[in-house]
Formats: C-alpha cells, structure tokens, sequence
C-alpha cells in the first residue's frame, strides 16, 4: 500500500467511506468528521453515548484529533486513512490536530436517548 501514489490512497479511503455509508443501516450510529484542507468539517459535530465518529483524511498530509483534555487521541492519520472512536462519557470535548494547531473542533456527547 506504502507505494501506491497518495492520491490513489486518498480515492480509495473516499469510495470505502461512501460504500461503507451505502451498504445499509448499521452506519446510522456513525458519524464522519472528514478532515479536508486543513480543517475539520463539520468542525463541530453532536453524538450520543456509544456512537463511532470516524475522521477520514482527505488531505495530502497526515493529522490528528486530539482532545485536549486527552479524552481521546487519533495519533497519526496517514492521508487517506481513517480513525473510528466510539464516544462515551457525555460532555463537550475541544480537540485539535498535533501537526496543525490552527485546526480546531468540538465533539460533543450527549447522553444516549
Ligand atoms: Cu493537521
């Protein structure tokens, strides 16, 4: 995989995610926060207690999602990788990219329904 050009990398996370997003109604507990052009989109995004928030990097360098609280850290992804985290404790988590402190989000878990 390390030898494929990036951007056949990045492509193929994209069309994973959108195959994933298609395939039927186990997705409906998962949440995408795509990091793109150095920031994360949605830059806020509101999930219940047990949902899986995926952040897929679209982008051509590697970065992170790290909470500031180190609630939860992706480490680094790769370009066209992804990171899954199941959220837990409910609260508002402030989180940034290592690489990059410029990007800047919020996650926030509200209790399950
Ligand atoms: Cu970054």
């Amino acid at each position: 995989m390390s030898r494929l050009p990036h951007i056949l990398l990045a492509r193929s996370g994209i069309c994973a995610i959108v195959l994933a997003a298609a395939a039927g109604p186990a997705a409906a507990s998962d949440h995408v926060v795509t990091i793109e052009q150095m920031r994360f989109s949605p830059p806020t995004v509101k999930v219940h207690s047990g949902d899986t928030i995926v952040w897929v990097n679209k982008d051509l360098v590697a970065h992170t999602a790290s909470a500031q609280a180190s609630t939860f850290d992706s480490g680094s992804i790769a370009p066209g990788a992804s990171w899954r985290y199941v959220a837990s404790k409910p609260g508002s988590y402030a989180y940034q990219c290592l690489f990059h402190p410029t990007m800047h989000g919020t996650l926030i878990v509200e209790p399950k329904p």
